[in-house]
């Protein structure tokens, strides 16, 4: 598993289409997109995921399909993620053969989900308006202490944007999932490309050995 780096997930709550944020996003260097989208027709929705899935190959990135195994398998997806109230996740790995992501917001849901899991997405870290039934926010001690008690990746999600990344990329976490960060952006390239520069800086600065992060649980050193 590599590091993920800027995970954008797509909205269309923007005033963008998902495939024009893709676009804008793949080419600012994010190489991991999530298509998030609860309102459209399961046909139009396979259309966008279809096409998705041609972009992001163009691009060598990941896709990932939220909440959907069936768009998942039905566009070759390379990933589906699924949060407490979708399918479990076992069943899942009982018929998706590819990256499952599994949310989680306590210790407790991150452990069970951790022995069928590829990666978790853990939050809101912070406050958010972009998911109306959002759980509290569990700051980035409740992030940490997530990361410290599973042994696969943690994506942090929720609220991150330039401001607030650099704490939470010293939890240890392999990426940050973002949304209105990005497609609330006045420039949604730009402020990718700034992200995706902050979040770089960060991961090669471990690499030479010059940070003050949270490197005994950092499960973002794992690569692949
Ligand atoms: N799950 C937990 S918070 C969240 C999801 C899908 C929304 C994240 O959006 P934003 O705009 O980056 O806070
Ligand atoms: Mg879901």
């Amino acid at each position: 598993m590599k590091r993920f780096g800027v995970y954008f997930i797509t909205s269309s709550e923007f005033g963008w289409t998902h495939e024009e944020l893709a676009k804008m996003t793949l080419e600012a260097g994010v190489r991991i997109i999530q298509f998030r989208e609860k309102k459209m027709s399961t046909k139009r929705m396979f259309e966008i995921a279809r096409r998705l899935r041609k972009m992001t190959e163009e691009y060598d990135a990941t896709f990932i399909v939220n909440d959907r195994v069936d768009l998942a398998l039905a566009v070759g997806a390379d990933g589906v993620h699924v949060g407490q109230d979708d399918l479990p996740v076992e069943v899942v790995r009982e018929i998706f053969d590819g990256i499952i992501g599994v949310s989680a917001h306590t210790v407790d849901e991150a452990k069970r989900a951790e022995r069928f899991a590829d990666y978790l997405g853990v939050g809101p870290v912070f406050g958010t308006k972009t998911k109306k039934d959002a759980r509290e926010p569990i700051g980035v001690e409740g992030l940490r202490k997530i990361v410290r008690s599973v042994s696969i990746p943690v994506v942090a999600i929720g609220g991150i944007n330039r401001s607030n990344v650099l704490e939470v990329l010293k939890t240890g976490v392999v990426g940050v999932a973002v949304i209105s960060a990005i497609a609330g952006a006045k420039d949604p390239k730009e402020e990718a490309k700034r992200l995706v520069e902050i979040v770089k800086g960060y991961f090669s600065s471990l690499t030479s050995g010059c940070s003050d992060s949270d490197s005994s649980s950092d499960s973002s050193s794992a690569s692949s």
